[in-house]
């Protein structure tokens, strides 16, 4: 039977993708080129090497690895600085009636992120009391669409996977979740989430008891 949910945080929980932009497009000016919002999009989910890979291609410039952790450390330092003054106000639309009424049912929580920062965003968010686990890109050693970080959050809980249900907005995070033998709820449009076995446009739409029902028939 479900025991828990396991959520990605960008996207799904709070929308990160604004700051990362703010924090990747000053690097890619400093580098003397641009990137545009429907880039960025292909950056959702994607780990920060990963990313600067990603942007660095995009640009047409190769840099050496050295050159590539400068520029990383600078942009993250930039993107820290842009995620300290967010607030619960950040939390998107039904995310904490989610994540309470998981808590009210007496099943658990857990976080499963690609980023680094996940800990600081979530006290940021307030919201660090209601997860019982984090898994973030510091536990893992391969991103999603791997199933790894969602495996690893199912065993940190002590649970089986089947035992799990994975709440992701990206492509890669749902392949992620169903390689890994969860029940897949997706965050968007069915029309791209075609993997996902649920789709609703966010979590105000959050039915606990219909999900649990949809993946335990
Ligand atoms: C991402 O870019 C998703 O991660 P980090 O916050 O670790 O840079």
């Amino acid at each position: 039977s479900i025991k828990a949910f396991i959520f990605d945080l960008d996207g799904v929980i709070t929308d990160t993708a604004k700051f990362h932009f703010i924090a990747w497009q000053k690097l890619a000016h400093r580098l003397g080129f641009d990137i545009d919002h429907a880039f960025n999009e292909t950056l959702k989910g994607v780990g920060r090497m990963d990313s600067l890979n990603l942007i660095l291609k995009h640009g047409g410039l190769t840099l050496s690895d050295a050159e590539k952790e400068v520029h990383a450390a600078q942009k993250n330092d930039e993107y820290v600085e842009l995620i300290a003054d967010m607030s619960t106000a950040d939390l998107l639309p039904g995310a904490r009636a989610a994540l309470e009424s998981i808590r009210a049912a007496g099943l658990r929580t857990g976080l499963a992120s690609a980023s680094k920062n996940a800990s600081t965003i979530l006290a940021r968010l307030g919201v660090t009391d209601l997860f019982d686990t984090i898994v973030d890109a510091r536990d893992v050693i391969n991103g999603k669409p791997d199933p790894e970080i969602f495996l690893k959050g199912a065993q940190q809980l002590g649970l089986s996977p089947s035992e799990c249900i994975g709440v992701e907005d990206a492509v890669a995070g749902i392949q992620a979740i169903k390689s890994a033998g969860m029940f897949a709820i997706g965050i968007g449009e069915p029309s791209v989430l075609t993997q996902a076995d649920k789709v609703i446009a966010g979590l105000q739409f959050f039915d606990l008891d219909e999900f649990i029902q949809l993946a335990q028939p």
